[in-house]
């Protein structure tokens, strides 16, 4: 016989397994609210991670220009606006501008001259037959000086103090375009992506070096300088300026000189492109003009 005391301990008994059990159900409910809400939380996390990674993707994506080169203008100088500018240089402290001779262009002459930058004023030393020869770029090397002509494929060499004609040179180039020199050789454009290094010597050939931006050539390579172991050369038809490794031909760095162009344009329509530079050591500044441009620019760059 069971009395009522025995009765009421195995109630006691059922409820508490009762009660035990939807603890365990109610504690497994909550834990897996909390897995879910944890692996929510990560989802979103991952996926604010991955937004956050996309533009840094792009960033890090090697770039494809080249540096350019930012310039100051520091000073300008009055230019005679009938010269047809083919190169420009420093020799002992003076500013040497050759020019050239377009037929339709009547007022234009084919000579090497000092200019003064004060008044603007050429002094002729050499002037060229415009019906035989249409000159182009000069450079000094030691005691000579030498000057290419267009299509002649003929280049002459004078005293470089007398200016008195010494001799020719011939050279295979289709056309003469710009010269400068690294101190061993004389280099040569000629209206291509490629240089030619010149023995001074003999004026023959010693290498020719192509000229790559991003590996693709950088054709009409006109008027040169050499600045600090660096070859720069304008790119004829541009206002573009281009830093170019002497050793590999890579250009390295750009400069634009639209601005420029357009004062002088501005002061004279009939101005033509850029086609001038010349680097002085001792200020260490670069003196830019162009084909019938009314001024000479004084800019400073980072080279
Ligand atoms: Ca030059």
């Amino acid at each position: 016989m069971i009395n009522d005391q025995q009765i009421f301990m195995k109630f006691l008994f059922a409820a508490e397994r009762v009660l035990m059990s939807y603890t365990l159900i109610l504690h497994n409910l909550f834990y897996k609210m909390k897995l879910l809400l944890t692996l929510a939380l990560m989802c979103i996390l991952y996926s604010c991670s991955n937004n956050s990674k996309e533009p840094e993707q792009n960033i890090t994506e090697p770039s494809l220009t080249t540096p350019v080169i930012n310039y100051t203008v520091t000073k300008y100088f009055p230019h005679d606006t009938t010269l047809f500018t083919e190169g420009l240089l420093i020799h002992d402290g003076q500013l040497f501008e050759s020019t050239g001779s377009p037929e339709e262009l009547i007022q234009t002459k084919s000579l090497i001259g000092t200019i003064d930058l004060t008044t603007g004023r050429t002094h002729k030393k050499v002037e060229l037959d415009k019906t035989k020869y249409f000159g182009e770029g000069i450079v000094f090397f030691k005691d000579k000086l030498y000057q290419l002509t267009y299509k002649n494929k003929i280049g002459f060499i004078y005293d470089a103090k007398s200016f008195k004609q010494l001799g020719t040179f011939h050279y295979s180039n289709e056309e003469g375009w710009s010269l400068t020199t690294d101190g061993l050789n004389l280099i040569m454009s000629d209206g291509t992506d490629k240089l030619t290094f010149l023995n001074p010597e003999n004026l023959q050939p010693v290498k020719t070096l192509g000229v790559t931006l991003n590996g693709m050539p950088v054709g009409k390579l006109n008027e040169l300088e050499f600045i600090k172991g660096f070859i720069y050369a304008n790119v004829w038809r541009t206002n573009n300026i281009v830093k170019i490794d002497p050793y590999n031909g890579k250009v390295t760095g750009q400069i634009d000189l639209s601005s420029l162009s357009a004062k002088a344009k501005s002061k004279n329509p009939n101005a033509e492109v850029m086609n001038g530079i010349a680097y002085d050591s001792v200020s260490d500044k670069i003196n830019i003009t162009g084909k019938l441009w009314p001024n000479i620019y004084q800019i400073s760059f980072s080279h």
